[in-house]
Order: structure tokens, then C-alpha cells, then sequence
């Protein structure tokens, strides 16, 4: 059997995408509350035109979500019939923090994670916890303009340390920041930045790249001081970019586009900033202030584990030509791939190829923390789902990735695939691009009843799991 017997089958999952209930129970504002379904939401992602008052006539997906915040037990009882070992969620900061300043944790807060935790455990299925999954409490972003300023280190530090004394006992694998890198495409969605007129936009986004750098090593060392057993992990928006054509033009522009996100991983994992960063900065004039001891603390404390999400691979051409979108990221499109109906490319093989490209850099165990496809699913008469084209579509994938840990020798801890339970898309808003193997009953404008069904696909992942990959038709 190629995949190792704890291998972690399970599926993923972020607070703002499920939770709901967004001022319940002493829970602040975050940074995903104020960006509006609709017109506005890609400009206010990207950290333009952000306004910090809810008052968006098109509404915010963030405050109903799911309402996983009432329907957990339901949901993970679910998962625990589909043989889930793993379950990836977020915790809210402003949760545990409504404002990020408080100088005694919200007790409310912190029992609603502990809840989930002992429900997930009763099951014997294992919480993979992401300590930031795009959310910053609001009153930081005011205060502070979010992660442009060095104090956000301290007070992610307190919220992290408080998460790892109280859940000691019950989480053991962690991961700092989801997707590190969409820091750079949409700041305000991926870490509460935004901008104002006259800002070098670059300059700031490094500059709070750093800070969130510095913040992940501290929280890292003290993640491992508070008990030895923690898995600390730092998660990148993956995917292989591959040169257009053979032009060497083109394999440069590559190397130079999966360099835009592999930084922060060099970072993570091997505790340095790469030479072609720093180079950058000089050539573009982009001054990232740093204090004396942040070369140390990011050299001493870098992660055990490298975890990632995958979607699609990338195309970089050095002309400039239309591009597609693909989770987050435009990229040029490739003749030899089919679409989603968003657009985003299916390149099963291109998994294999990344979990190399990966492995080879970091030489550290891998943990492949989102995948899947966003897809319209209609109910047949009789209320049934057959998304033949969502297993089509993981089938191939997990086809693959077992295929990089068996012929190449990649080591793998684990799968959790994106959104086993119908959830809120992040870029969209949407709660029509579903990922689920549980389909939800709700549809964008927020009616329906948020019945909960499964669909064919949630049959076929038990299987999958029983397995252990090892029978995925
Ligand atoms: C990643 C995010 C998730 C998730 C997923 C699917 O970028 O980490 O939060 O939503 O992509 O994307 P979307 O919801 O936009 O379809």
C-alpha cells in the first residue's frame, strides 16, 4: 500500500466560510465581514475601496456562512460516516480576541473550539488547526492598518500562544497563515491590508510580509516549547508554473513567477530570504524595514512540515496575453487542459508534478491541505445529487498524488481535500460554486432551509478513505 497506514484522509475548511454567527457570543469583527458579496467584493479584496462599516447592500457571506457555528455536531457526524481521520478547520482570531488588544481571551470563544474539538476527537478524527485563514480582527485593521505594522506580531503571538496552552491536550498539528502568498494578489482577503492613495503597494506588501514571516517563526518556537509534540506548518497557494513554450524567454518568466511565491516558503521552511528576493528589492527600490534578531528568530524556528493547496498549475509567457483565472492567481491558459466552469484549469498530473517541485525544494514531509472542484451540483427530482464530475475530477487527482508518493518517493502525511461540506467560496462569494461531498441547502441570495444531504460523491470518498487510496473507481 503506497500511502503510509495514519495517512491523514480528511477534508478542509476556514471559520469565515462555515461558521457564521459572526457576532455571537462575543465574537469581534474581522477583515472577511467587511468584504461584500457581489460587484465590490475583487476591488476590496484587493484592498481598494474598503469600507470598515458592514453596510453593503449586496450583504456579506461571512456573517450566515453555513452556520456550522449550530449545525457542528451534525456536520462532523458526517464526516466521521465518510471515515474522516483529518479535519483542517481555522479558528476565528476575533473570536478568541474580538479586538486583538483584550487582555483576557473570550471564554465564550474559546469553549465553542473546544466543543469542536472534543466532537471531532470522539470520532478518533484528528483536528488540523490553521491558526489565520484569511481573518484579522477589524479593530486591528483600523488601528493598525492590519499586518503593515510591526505591532500585529506581538498580538498574533498572544492569540497563537493562548490557542496552544488551551488546546494542549487536543490539537497537535498546526498551520500559521493559510496561503501565505495571496498576500500579494489580494491583501485585504489574505491579511487585512489595504491601501491609500500614494502607497508603494509593493513596499507594503512586503513590508507586511515580513512582519507575518517573523510572526509564524515566533509562534513556531513557541508552538514546539509548549509541547514538544506540535507539528508547526507553514501553507502555500501551490501549483506548477510552466513555461508557455520552450522559448527559454518563457521558462525564465517561469522560474521568475513560481519565485513570487516560493519566497515565503524559503522563508518558512529553510529560515532565510532567498538571494532572488533580495536582488528584487534592490532593483525595485523596495526598502523592507527590518529589526536586529529577525535573520535569527527566522532562521531558528522553521516549520516541520510543508502543506499546500492544490487546484491548478500555471502558464507564464514572457509576452504579455490574456489570462485565466486560477485560484486567485491570472494565469496564461493552456491549450491542453479542460476548464471548471470558473475557469480554472484540470491538471491532475500537474499535482505529481508540484508535490515533486515541493519535495525536491524542502525536503520536508508534505501535506496536501486543499484541492478539489467548485462546481454547480442540480438536485434530481428525488433530491439526489450524482456529481459524477467531482469525483471525475478527485479521482484523478488523488490517482496522481498517490502516483508521486509510490514512483517518485514523496512523503506524504496527508489529503484534505477542499470543502467536504458545501461552504462559501472565498474569491466569489458564492454559495453555488460548491466543493462538498454534503451538499447544503442555500443558494447565494441565502434562502433555503441549510438542509444538509450527501451526494454520490460522499459514498465514493468513503470508499476512497477505506481503502487508503488504494480503490478510487
Ligand atoms: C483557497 C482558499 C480557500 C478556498 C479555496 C477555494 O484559495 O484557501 O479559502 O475558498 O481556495 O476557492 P474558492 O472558494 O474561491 O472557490
Amino acid at each position: 500500500m503506497p500511502l503510509r497506514k495514519d495517512f491523514l484522509w480528511g477534508g478542509a475548511t476556514a471559520a469565515n466560510q462555515i461558521e457564521g454567527a459572526y457576532l455571537e457570543d462575543g465574537k469581534g469583527l474581522s477583515n472577511v465581514d467587511v468584504i461584500p458579496y457581489g460587484k465590490r467584493r475583487f476591488t476590496v479584496m484587493s484592498g481598494h475601496d474598503v469600507s470598515l462599516v458592514p453596510n453593503d447592500p449586496a450583504g456579506y457571506p461571512s456573517h450566515q456562512a453555513i452556520d456550522f457555528y449550530h449545525t457542528y455536531k451534525e456536520d462532523i457526524a458526517l464526516m466521521a460516516e465518510m471515515g474522516f481521520k483529518a479535519f483542517r478547520m481555522s479558528i476565528a482570531w476575533s473570536r478568541i480576541y474580538p479586538t486583538g488588544e483584550e487582555r483576557e481571551p473570550n471564554e465564550k470563544g474559546l469553549a465553542f473550539y473546544d466543543a469542536v474539538f472534543d466532537e471531532l476527537l470522539k470520532y478518533g478524527i484528528e483536528p488540523c488547526v490553521t491558526i489565520d485563514h484569511f481573518d484579522c480582527p477589524l479593530a486591528l485593521v483600523e488601528k493598525y492598518g492590519s499586518w503593515r505594522s510591526r505591532e500585529m506580531i506581538d498580538l498574533y503571538v498572544k492569540y497563537a500562544t493562548t490557542l496552544f496552552k488551551r488546546y494542549k491536550e487536543k490539537v497537535h498539528i498546526w498551520m500559521t497563515f493559510n496561503e501565505i502568498n495571496v498576500l500579494m494578489h489580494l491583501p485585504f482577503m489574505g491579511a487585512g491590508v489595504s491601501f491609500k492613495e500614494g502607497d508603494n503597494e509593493l513596499e507594503v506588501q512586503f513590508q507586511a510580509a515580513h512582519h507575518i514571516l517573523v510572526a509564524s517563526a515566533l509562534v513556531t518556537k513557541v508552538a514546539h516549547e509548549i509541547n514538544p509534540k506540535n507539528q508547526m506548518g507553514c501553507m502555500l497557494a501551490a501549483g506548477v508554473t510552466y513555461p508557455f513554450s520552450c522559448n527559454p524567454e518563457d521558462a525564465l518568466e517561469a522560474m521568475k513567477r513560481a519565485h513570487d511565491s516560493y519566497f515565503f516558503i524559503d522563508v518558512q521552511s529553510r529560515g532565510a530570504y532567498p538571494n532572488y528576493i533580495v536582488k528584487q528589492w534592490e532593483r525595485d527600490g523596495i526598502h523592507v524595514k527590518m529589526e536586529e534578531g529577525d535573520a535569527a528568530i527566522l532562521k531558528a524556528n522553521t516549520v516541520d512540515y510543508v502543506s499546500f493547496s492544490y487546484y491548478t498549475s500555471r502558464v507564464a509567457q514572457a509576452v504579455e496575453v490574456e489570462k485565466t483565472s486560477a485560484n486567485i492567481f491570472g494565469t496564461v491558459k493552456n491549450p491542453y487542459l479542460k476548464s471548471s466552469e470558473w475557469g480554472w484549469q484540470i491538471d491532475p498530473l500537474g499535482l505529481r508534478i508540484t508535490m515533486n517541485e515541493i519535495w525536491d525544494r524542502y525536503q520536508k514531509p508534505l501535506f496536501i491541505v486543499e484541492n478539489g472542484l467548485g462546481a454547480v451540483d442540480i438536485p434530481e427530482a428525488d433530491g439526489s445529487i450524482n456529481d459524477d464530475y467531482r469525483i471525475d475530477y478527485m479521482r484523478e487527482h488523488i490517482r496522481e498524488m498517490v502516483n508521486a508518493v509510490d514512483l517518485d518517493g514523496v512523503e506524504l502525511m496527508g489529503y484534505t481535500m477542499w470543502g467536504p461540506i458545501d461552504l462559501v467560496s472565498a474569491s466569489t462569494g458564492e454559495m453555488k460554486k460548491r466543493y462538498g461531498f454534503i451538499y447544503v441547502n442555500k443558494d447565494d441570495q441565502g434562502n433555503g432551509d441549510a438542509a444538509r444531504s450527501r451526494k454520490k460523491s460522499f459514498y465514493w470518498y468513503k470508499r476512497v478513505i477505506a481503502s487508503n487510496g488504494t480503490e478510487l473507481d
